[in-house]
């Protein structure tokens, strides 16, 4: 096959140039505070694709030798990834504050009146990174309180707009303001996100089960009695799914976004309180998953309800396609069994 003009992959890329960009597709929001807030996260992600892309020949791989406050080992590329989402936000003059799974506490900036705080995992399934596998940014954008320290422990339902961007074989981002969620593909020659997802919806019900089986040990009786139900040979349900599990919580949530089932995280006797963060992955995407038309329970009630307590507090997570969700809840809470 020979390479189209102008395009040394092939790949004819003058399409894209004429899709809408992150910037210019909600006119709503395009030129909005809202908009400057999801444009410079955009922004932020072309950087940071551009170094995890490099990760290997740019030695940024390996890890710095310090903990964070979770107690994990750090990687480089998270402290790079961290720092161009805070040089990106401390540009945008509708953002007064950062809270970020690698600050123990939240950073503020010094724009008088900004109407939104983010939260931000900057990389999450980090220690991925040196085998290749996908790994990405999660994102909350929330309206700024009185005082702006108290806008970070709003409940999911209160957010803006969310979303998450995967470096995958391509980049692609993720948002929603509420209303549907859409998809942006980075075009890497340009630097710009194009149209690529538009008005995504999780199909009702799915056909593969995402969760860690090597966890089935230290699961409640509720979540072993699910797992067992989908694993049934019924071909009028569907069944058995197939496994599909990345351990990379944006790799997983992405393909079950565009091709349903569902993604559990549960609580176990090992994570109690369940392993990931409400704040800034739960939440966002929560967010995502009931605005394309699918669901995110903590096993018996919606994310996006609870109150959180503290920053970097833990939650069992579930998201995927209503009908999926529904089957899990209903075994977690002893409804069937
Ligand atoms: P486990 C990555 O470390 C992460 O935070 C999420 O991205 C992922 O879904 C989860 O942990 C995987 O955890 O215990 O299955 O390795």
């Amino acid at each position: 096959m020979t390479a189209a003009p102008g395009s040394s992959t092939g790949i004819n890329n003058n399409v894209s140039k004429t899709l809408p960009t992150l910037e210019t597709f909600a006119p709503e929001h395009s030129g909005s505070a809202l908009g400057s807030v999801i444009a410079a996260i955009g922004d932020a992600s072309v950087t940071i694709a551009s170094q995890v892309r490099l990760a290997g020949l740019a030695e940024v791989l390996g890890v710095t030798g310090d903990v964070n406050v979770q107690g994990e080992e750090v990687q480089k590329l998270d402290i790079l990834s961290n720092d161009a989402i805070i040089s990106a936000l401390d540009k945008t003059p509708a953002c007064a504050g950062y809270a970020s799974e690698e600050l123990e506490q939240p950073v503020y900036f010094d724009h008088a009146g900004a109407e939104y705080v983010v939260v931000c995992d900057p990389l999450d399934g980090s220690s991925n990174i040196d085998v290749d596998v996908s790994i990405g940014t999660i994102f909350a954008v929330l309206r700024a309180s009185d005082p702006v320290e108290d806008s970070f422990s709003q409940a999911g339902r209160r957010i803006a707009a969310a979303g998450y961007v995967v470096y995958g074989p391509s980049t692609v981002l993720i948002f929603s303001t509420g209303d549907g969620a859409h998809g942006f593909t980075l075009n890497p020659e340009s630097g710009r996100f194009h149209l690529s997802h538009e008005d995504i919806r999780v199909p009702s019900q799915g056909k593969t089960y995402s969760i860690n089986e090597g966890n089935s040990g230290t699961w409640d009786d509720g979540v072993k009695s699910w797992a067992a139900h989908v694993k049934e040979s019924d071909k009028a349900s569907g069944r058995p799914y197939s496994l599909r599990y990345v351990g990379s919580l944006v790799a997983d949530a992405h393909r079950t976004l565009l091709k349903g089932g569902i993604f559990a995280y549960p609580a176990d006797t090992k994570s109690p309180e369940g392993k990931l963060r409400l704040v800034y992955e739960a939440n966002p995407m929560a967010y995502v998953f009931e605005a394309a038309g699918g669901a995110a329970i903590n096993g018996a009630k919606s994310i996006l309800d609870i109150q959180p307590e503290k920053l970097h507090q833990r939650t069992p997570l579930v998201i995927g396609s209503a009908e999926d969700v529904e089957t899990f809840r209903a075994f977690a809470t002893g409804e069937r069994s």
